[in-house]
């Protein structure tokens, strides 16, 4: 069911428009309705779910916990709803998201299969107008977007991309119907997350899986399994204390077994061991091992190349294992992927790896696909190529603050927003998960619910002192971006040619968009909103 387009005009605007009806803008409807603030949502997918509505490719799941991976917000939400896989499917992840949007009767203040096109600040009026591809204007108080830091697929200007005859998909984009690939030959680019998850699946349905690699991934086991009765209980029980460490205690909003302490100075038998044990237990708790390894290049020399060794140990062919083995970044500066068998695959007669840092591909053509040195015939082939990520969905939205500014225009150097939050210049436009946020770095729905309740407070604060307009103060957005940056270069992140880096896009600034640190983020979050919103003006 989606609701009809909210009746608006510029002299009764709707209080707040949320961009987006995923777990952000699904929670952010929520807790505005709570407090009796005019809202609605518009989405361009045809339901709820964001991301886990469009990314349905075999093997997609969630690399947090499922236990970790769901609101926190309702107590009986929490206690209701049981996971039954220690990293939930895909699958069950949009079940769980559309058993909140009936639970909460969210979708009738959703309009669906509407794109916003446009929105503009009207600087006299103090409020935004938007055109959507649906029909009429909308117009609102403040704008909320909700659209994911993952949302813009990047489709590569690969040569002769439009001339393939084949059928094309996307992981992105994947067809809500299933794809049946029994006896295809199936040809994969990109070996990102993406890939990663779904190759084993990929492999186990086609004839033949050719994986065309530019850059190898650090990839750790998942050791996904059944949740016994006992996990749930204990989870169910303690939620509300293992919660708040997750938000206040944690660099990554979920909780790992953290490290004590460094790997420099620790006996190499002892670390060994170490790290053996996680890889046994499995998932991104391997990230966790010692305290210095996303900040000294040496102590992650020591897990790169354990996880290269593993590498090595389990592929057969020497030369497809060293192809598979990342050299030239440091292990976690690129998120680490979690896989089930992604490595054992390249160990079955019907996958090939290509590595194109061999031989490049030169053009696609009408049959397949043709490298530096080999034509390769399909009649699948499939981008998994990544995403525009953080801003590009923003960027794209055509958004114009006070000034006639372009939002595309502001950011041409590099994106920046106070918090992450909100960008000078565009006032009563806010940012759940913006640039300058913790974000990717971290657990999404912890991020999600923090900047939900931030700016649900700052909406009630404004409300309650007769405010209407709220912007960002120039030199304190200048002063965070200059932070969110100092953070980063303490650690080896900005050392990989990252989309947290932004350089997986022809020509978007190389700038490190998110925050190091749910914990010290919250803080200072919370000590802004104790001192009267400092950093934010706002006008009657
Ligand atoms: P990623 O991690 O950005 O991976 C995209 C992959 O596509 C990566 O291996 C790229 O290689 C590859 N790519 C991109 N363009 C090309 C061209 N032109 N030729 C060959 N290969 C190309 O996206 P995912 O969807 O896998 O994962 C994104 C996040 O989603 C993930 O971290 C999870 O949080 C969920 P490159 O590395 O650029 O050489």
């Amino acid at each position: 069911m989606s609701a009809p387009l909210p009746q608006t005009t510029s002299d009764t605007p709707i209080h707040a428009l949320v961009v987006g009806a995923g777990f952000a803008g699904l929670y952010m409807l929520h807790r505005l309705r709570q407090s009796g603030l005019s809202a609605a949502v518009v989405e361009r997918a045809p339901d709820v779910g964001g991301t886990w509505f469009w990314n349905r490719y075999p093997g997609a799941r969630c690399d947090v916990e499922s236990l970790q991976y769901s609101y926190s917000w309702d107590e009986d939400l929490q206690q209701d709803w049981t996971w039954t896989e220690r990293f939930a499917t895909q699958p069950e992840i949009l079940r769980y998201i559309n058993h909140v949007a009936e639970r909460f009767d969210l979708r009738r203040d959703i309009t669906f299969d509407t794109a916003v096109t446009s929105a503009t600040y009207d600087e006299a009026a103090r409020q935004w107008c938007l055109t959507t591809d649906a029909g009429p204007e909308l117009h609102c108080r403040y704008l909320i977007t909700a659209v994911g830091c993952l949302s813009s697929a990047n489709l590569p200007a690969i040569a002769g991309i439009d001339s393939y005859e084949g059928t094309t998909y996307r992981t992105s984009l994947w067809p809500h119907e299933g794809v049946d690939l029994t006896g295809q030959r199936v040809g994969l680019i990109g070996t990102g997350s993406s890939s990663i998850q779904a190759s084993p699946e990929l492999a186990s349905q086609a004839a033949e899986l050719v994986v065309f690699q530019r850059t190898p991934n650090f990839s750790v086991p998942a050791r996904n399994q059944p949740l016994t009765e006992e996990k749930i209980r204990y989870w169910k029980e303690n939620y509300s204390d293992l919660r708040r460490e997750a938000r206040e205690t944690t660099r990554s909003g979920a909780i790992y077994d953290l490290p004590v302490k460094s790997a420099i100075g620790t006996d190499p038998a002892e670390i060994r061991t170490e790290l053996e044990a996680r890889w046994e237990k499995g998932g991104a708790n391997f990230a966790y091992a010692y305290n210095d390894l996303i900040v000294t290049q040496e102590a992650n020399d020591i897990a790169a190349e354990f996880v290269r060794d593993k590498i090595r140990e389990t592929v057969k062919d020497p030369a497809t294992a060293e192809a598979l083995c990342p050299k030239d970044y440091p292990i976690f500066a690129k998120r680490i992927c979690v896989d089930s068998d992604y490595y054992e695959t390249f160990n079955r007669d019907n996958v090939r790896l290509v590595d194109l840092r061999k031989m490049p591909i030169d053009r696609i053509t009408p049959t397949g696909l043709k490298t530096s040195d080999a034509a390769f015939d399909f009649d699948v082939l499939i981008y998994a190529t990544g995403f525009d990520a953080i801003t590009g969905t923003l960027t794209r939205m055509n958004i114009t603050g006070a000034g006639g500014r372009k939002l595309a225009e502001k950011w041409a150097e590099g994106p920046k927003a106070y918090l992450g939050l909100m960008t000078a210049g565009f006032p009563n436009l806010f940012m759940i998960t913006g640039p300058g946020s913790p974000s990717v770095l971290s657990n999404m729905i912890v991020s999600i619910e923090q900047h939900v309740d931030f700016i649900h407070d700052l909406l009630v604060d404004l409300r309650e002192k007769g405010q209407s307009s709220v912007d960002a103060d120039p030199q304190a957005e200048e002063d965070w971006a200059a932070h969110v940056t100092e953070v980063a270069h303490t650690t080896l992140y900005p050392r990989a040619a990252s989309w947290y880096m932004g350089a997986n896009i022809p020509g978007k600034p190389r700038v490190f968009m998110p925050y190091i640190g749910v914990d010290r983020y919250r803080a200072k979050c919370d000590a802004i909103a104790r001192a009267g919103y400092s950093g934010f003006h706002t006008a009657p």
